[in-house]
């Protein structure tokens, strides 16, 4: 047995007990007659006091190690005024697990600031400091909400392929493998399969998936293998979907507001209750227009156009019924306005999170607008014709885990939110 105890899990209360911890050394101190490790886990930080006199001259000149290290530590709980955590440990026995062999790239306690592609080429490093395994752990609450509203919902979780044939979200930003004798893709979204799920009749899927963007950009807000929660179901329009994304969101940030106390405290951020706004396009053009901007009926709303929209209506804004020329081909036209369709988009503090829409299960309707988005119908008959055999209405929508991760911890850097993250120019680790 390694441990008997997390960090946390140790109080004042248990002065005199002998317990086992075992994790990294954070700090070693050596003045003159005691030393002090201070022992880090996933949970927080021990003390752990040897003092000459008290503990063995063996057990402090065990106790001189390099920072890193990973050590268990038997010893025995101490109340202590002095210490923060009202306790200190006193060894009894300290074991090197594994003496270090190279030298640690950048600081893990933070005192001196690491450049960030410093920090994820060593990633395994960057993930001792504390606040990185905060971020990871709200993520972990997020990927838990998302399921458990989305089962209680009644929804069920499929599986999609990650190879592809054809183009979903337009035909420039794909990532071609070779495939045997042919020539494949890596999706782009679940979005097809998805659709594919409810007309079969499952009704109510959801799934988490990596999608693969080959989107050139190289910006603070954008990865090139992004982790999707998409929905998608059956007999409903946009309306019904954005109720589901509002439920799903705000349970998100009502849960990691809950769970995740210790770790938004250890990234200096609070959240308030989620309020979600509802506009038009047309109405949040009128109101960015009357506010400087100068915006034209089926254009796109850009980043400063959506912090706008934040700045004036609240942190959380659903924006409905775009233009079609602005949205994907599957996006399903407004049956009173033509001009628009039922199609959507979350911000969250500035920031596009999630898109959605009502799609498009009439044939003819689906053809006539995968030719006016300049894409081909004869790649899609796939598609097309299973929208001939008994296709209800349905709708969905995608929410970016790493967007939404990274407004939820305040991270300016969507690369933080990644473990592993996938840009322009990192492939590894
Ligand atoms: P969309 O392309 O808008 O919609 O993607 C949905 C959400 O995924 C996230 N996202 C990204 N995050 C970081 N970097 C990127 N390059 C990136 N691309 C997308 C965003 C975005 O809101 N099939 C539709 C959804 C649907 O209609 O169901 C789709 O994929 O948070």
């Amino acid at each position: 047995m390694y441990r008997t105890h997390y960090v946390s899990e140790l109080s004042p209360e248990m002065d005199g007990q002998e317990v086992v911890i075992a994790g990294w050394v954070h700090e070693v101190r050596n003045i003159g007659k005691i030393v002090f490790i201070l022992l880090r886990d996933r949970s927080g930080i021990a003390q752990v006091i040897g003092k000459e006199g008290v503990v063995s001259d063996d057990i402090i000149k065990s106790m001189n190690l390099p920072k890193e290290s990973v050590i268990r530590i038997r010893g025995t709980v101490k109340r202590s005024s002095e210490s923060k955590a009202g306790f200190e440990i006193v060894p009894l026995e300290v074991k090197n697990l594994n003496p270090l062999e190279a030298a640690i790239p950048f600081e893990v306690t933070g005192k001196v600031a690491a450049e960030i592609d410093v920090r994820l080429d060593n990633r395994q490093i960057d993930l001792r400091r504390i606040e990185t395994t905060s971020i990871f752990n709200i993520q972990s609450t997020i990927l838990n909400s998302f399921r458990s509203t989305m089962l209680r919902e009644g929804f069920s979780e499929i599986r999609t392929p990650v190879l592809v044939e054809a183009a979903t979200e337009g035909g420039a930003d794909l990532f071609t493998v070779d495939y045997f004798e042919k020539k494949a893709f890596l999706a782009q979204s679940p979005q097809l399969y998805k659709q594919l799920a409810v007309v079969g009749g499952m009704d109510r899927v959801f799934m988490v998936v990596p999608v693969f963007r080959a989107e050139k950009h190289n910006t603070v807000f954008h990865l090139n293998e992004v982790t999707q929660m998409d929905a998608e179901m059956g007999f409903a329009d946009h309306k019904d979907a954005i109720k589901l994304l509002k439920k799903v969101v705000k349970g998100i940030i009502n849960d990691v507001a809950k769970k995740n106390g210790m770790d938004l405290e250890r990234l200096n951020v609070s959240l308030s209750k989620p309020v979600i706004k509802e506009i038009t396009y047309k109405k949040a053009l009128g109101l960015l227009n009357a506010n400087g901007s100068e915006l034209e009926f089926g254009q796109d709303l850009n980043r400063e156009h959506e912090e706008a929209l934040c700045r004036l209506l609240g942190e959380l804004v659903v924006v409905k019924e775009y233009p079609s020329s602005v949205r994907a081909f599957y996006s399903m036209p407004n049956e009173r306005d033509r001009s628009v369709c039922n199609s959507f988009d979350l911000i969250y503090k500035g920031l596009e999170i999630s898109s959605g829409a009502q799609r498009i299960h009439i044939p003819e309707t689906l053809i006539q607008s995968i030719k006016e988005h300049g894409l081909d119908p004869k790649e899609f008959e796939f598609y097309i014709n299973a929208f001939r055999q008994g296709a209800p209405p349905h709708a969905g929508w995608s929410l970016g885990l790493e967007r939404l991760t990274m407004k939820l911890t305040g991270m300016q850097n969507i690369r933080e939110c990644s473990l592993f993250p996938r840009d322009r120019i990192r492939l590894k680790p």
